[in-house]
């Protein structure tokens, strides 16, 4: 069985990005303390434990999944801030886009009794359609210790390469086992899959994942974090987000106003009561936001 390349906690960015280039996957150990730990779990248990298992063989039928992680955890906007995995976003996403962009937040928690999740690759959830870029980086954050036995996430290195028809023998396949307080990162090439729980305990992991800013998100985060819950955070998040035009053209809007009564074609911030033009601060952002409130009233 092969095994995953693991790195120390203070590894310079360069190497994550050789790793994900390389294999397509690396750990990264020991990055957070077990108090870090603890305040996470303090947050975001309440919400796992009232998720109710996914319906099929791909999201897990004793398996849960909780989203809306920014909204609902300031410690998990710490692990999407976490300056190394910014990093390694820079080296690995930049070169194919002007801005990344947040993908998808979610806690994965494989109960005892799952099976094995079918292998795939992430960037296929924007089906078969990328060729030549590599669209997306993914972290899964241990909140357990992830072990064979428990469902480590299932990894095949050197996939990234491999043609969409080859299929992994089980002795190609690894096993991302980690002590909790470690990440896996891995690219939307890699093949991998959430493993098998043959113990008693929970593996629990958050997925917290990264795209071009062009390219559609997979969770939703203007409704998962919808602004008035956005302008409270750091602008960086905000930008990651999606509250920051993707490149010169992508992400402007027109406040629904009447004729007259706001611009046209400002930058998403806007919708945050950030101030783009004299006149058109707080006061119009509270006009949108009631004009918006309004309209969904059923
Ligand atoms: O939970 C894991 O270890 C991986 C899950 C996964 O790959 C997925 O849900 O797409």
């Amino acid at each position: 069985m092969p095994s995953l390349s693991h790195l120390p906690s203070d590894t310079p960015p360069e190497a994550i990005v050789e790793a994900l280039k390389t294999d397509g996957a690396v750990i990264i150990d020991r990055v957070l303390s077990a108090g870090q730990i603890d305040v996470v779990r303090a947050e975001i248990d309440p919400y796992v434990e009232a998720t109710a298992n996914g319906g099929d063989q791909f999201t897990g039928v004793q398996t849960t999944r909780t989203g809306a992680l920014v909204a609902r955890s300031p410690a998990c906007r710490e692990l999407i801030m976490h300056p190394t995995i910014l990093s390694a976003c820079d080296g690995f996403l930049l070169p194919a886009c002007d801005r990344y962009q947040l993908h998808l937040t979610q806690v994965i928690r494989i109960r005892p009794g799952q099976p094995k999740q079918p292998l795939h690759r992430d960037r296929l959830a924007w089906g078969g359609f990328l060729h030549g870029v590599e669209p997306q980086l993914n972290t899964i954050w241990a909140m357990t210790d992830f072990t064979e036995a428990n469902g480590a996430t299932q990894v095949v290195p050197g996939s990234p390469s491999w043609p969409d028809d080859r299929r992994a023998l089980p002795d190609e396949i690894g096993y991302a086992e980690m002590e909790r307080g470690s990440v896996l990162v891995y690219s939307g090439s890699v093949i991998h899959a959430g493993g098998e729980n043959r113990t008693a305990e929970d593996r629990i992991g958050i997925n917290l994942t990264y795209c071009l800013g062009w390219l559609r998100q997979e969770e939703n985060q203007y409704l998962s974090c919808p602004p008035q819950i956005a302008r409270t955070l750091d602008p960086r998040l905000q930008a990651l987000l999606g509250y920051a035009m993707g490149s010169y053209a992508l992400g402007y809007f027109s406040p629904p106003l009447g004729p007259g009564e706001g611009p046209e074609g400002v930058p998403p911030q806007f919708a945050l009561g950030e101030t783009v033009a004299p006149g058109w601060g707080e006061d119009l952002y509270a006009a949108v936001s009631a004009r918006i409130r309004e309209a969904s009233k059923v």
